[in-house]
C-alpha cells in the first residue's frame, strides 16, 4: 500500500484557458504542451486501514487548509474509483520545481500524486484512464502523464470520460529546449483558476480564442512532425499572446505581465532579428519561457541574463512521462 511516483511539469504551447465544467475540470479547448525534464515532483503515498485521516507533507512540512483539502478531495475520487473508501494516506511530496520559475507545480504534483495513489490502492489503469483521473486534480496535470509533446483532448461527454491527454511525439523525437527566465517570486495577483473563470464569464474576446484553437493545433502538430522550429515557435508565441489578450478584455480586466516580461519579449524579438530562432510563451504569471534549439543555448542564456530584472535562467530539455518506482 506504499508507492512513489515521479512526474515532470509541462509548458503549454497551445494554452488551456477556460473550463466548461469546474468540478470535473473539463476544458473549453484542446491544449498542447511539452513535458520538461528539469522540473519534477516525487510523491510517496502510503495507505493504512488503521489511519483516520490523510496527512500531507510538502517538502517535509505538514500542509493544512485549502491546499490539503484539494489533495484530500482528489484522493477521495481515487478511493471511490478503487472501492477503498475509509482508508487514509500519508503523502510525502517533494517539489523539484522552483516556485519562482513560474511553473505550475500543480501539474507535476497532481500527476505524481495520481500515479502513486492509484498504484498504492491497486487500481489498474491505462495511461488514458490515469490522465483522465489526474485531470480532476488539476487540468494541466493530465498532460504530465506523458513525456514529449502531448495534447489534451477536451472531449465532449458531460462525465469527462473522453477528456484526457495523448502523446503526440515521445521526448526523443526532437531536441527542442525551453529556457525559463525567473523574474519574481511574488504571489500571483489573479490565480489561474479565477482568471480563467473571469475570462470565460466576461471577456468578449473569449469566443474568438476558442474559435482560433483548431487551426493553431493542426498547424503546430504539423510543425512538430516536420521539426519546423519557426512554425512551432511562431504559433506558440501567437497563441500565448491571444490568451493574454482575453484577460485584457475581461471585466474587471487583468494582466499577468510586468515590465520585465515586456523586456524579455523584446529581447526574444531582437534575437530573431539577429538570426537566432527563439520564441516566447507566458502562462498565468509574469515569467517568460523561451523556446530555442540546442545550438543556440549559450546565446539565449546570455541574452536573457543580461536583461535587468531577470534573476535567473533555467534551461530544460524534453522530459519523460510519469513513472512509479
Ligand atoms: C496551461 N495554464 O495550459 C495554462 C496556460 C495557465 C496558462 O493550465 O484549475 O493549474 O487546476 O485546472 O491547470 C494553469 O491552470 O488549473 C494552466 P486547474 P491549472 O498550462
Amino acid at each position: 500500500m506504499k508507492t512513489t511516483a515521479k512526474a515532470h511539469t509541462n509548458i503549454a504551447l497551445i494554452k488551456y484557458w477556460g473550463k466548461r465544467d469546474e468540478s470535473l475540470i473539463l476544458p473549453m479547448n484542446n491544449s498542447l504542451s511539452l513535458t520538461l525534464d528539469g522540473f519534477y515532483t516525487e510523491t510517496t503515498v502510503e495507505f493504512h486501514d488503521d489511519w483516520t485521516e490523510d496527512v500531507f507533507y510538502l517538502n517535509d512540512e505538514a500542509v493544512s487548509g485549502g491546499e490539503r483539502n484539494r489533495v484530500v478531495s482528489f484522493l477521495d475520487r481515487i478511493r471511490k474509483k478503487a472501492g477503498k473508501e475509509g482508508t487514509y494516506a500519508e503523502i510525502h511530496s517533494v517539489n523539484h520545481v522552483p516556485t519562482a520559475a513560474g511553473f505550475a507545480s500543480s501539474a507535476s504534483g497532481f500527476a505524481a500524486l495520481a500515479a502513486a495513489a492509484a498504484r498504492a490502492l491497486g487500481l489498474e489503469c491505462s495511461n488514458q484512464e490515469l490522465s483522465a483521473l489526474t485531470r480532476q486534480g488539476s487540468g494541466s496535470a493530465c498532460r504530465s502523464v506523458y513525456g514529449g509533446f502531448v495534447e489534451w483532448e477536451k472531449g465532449t461527454r458531460a462525465d469527462g470520460s473522453d477528456s484526457y491527454a495523448v502523446q503526440v511525439t515521445p521526448p526523443d523525437h526532437w531536441d527542442i529546449r525551453v529556457a525559463a527566465a525567473v523574474l519574481s517570486s511574488d504571489a500571483k495577483k489573479v490565480l489561474s483558476r479565477e482568471g480563467m473563470k473571469r475570462t470565460v464569464d466576461t471577456s468578449p474576446f473569449y469566443p474568438s480564442w476558442v474559435e482560433s484553437i483548431p487551426a493553431d493545433l493542426a498547424a503546430i502538430k504539423d510543425g512538430i512532425m516536420r521539426k519546423d522550429f519557426e512554425k512551432v515557435g511562431s504559433i506558440a508565441e501567437a497563441n500565448c499572446l491571444r490568451m493574454h489578450a482575453t484577460t485584457l478584455a475581461a471585466d474587471p480586466p487583468f494582466m499577468y505581465w510586468q515590465n520585465t516580461t515586456l523586456l524579455i519579449m523584446e529581447a526574444v524579438r531582437a534575437l530573431r532579428a539577429d538570426g537566432v530562432p527563439a520564441y516566447f510563451t507566458i502562462d498565468a504569471g509574469p515569467n517568460v519561457k523561451v523556446l530555442y534549439l540546442p545550438e543556440y543555448e549559450e546565446i539565449v542564456r546570455q541574452k536573457l541574463r543580461s536583461i535587468p530584472g531577470v534573476h535567473d535562467v533555467i534551461m530544460s530539455k524534453a522530459g519523460q512521462g510519469v513513472t512509479c518506482m
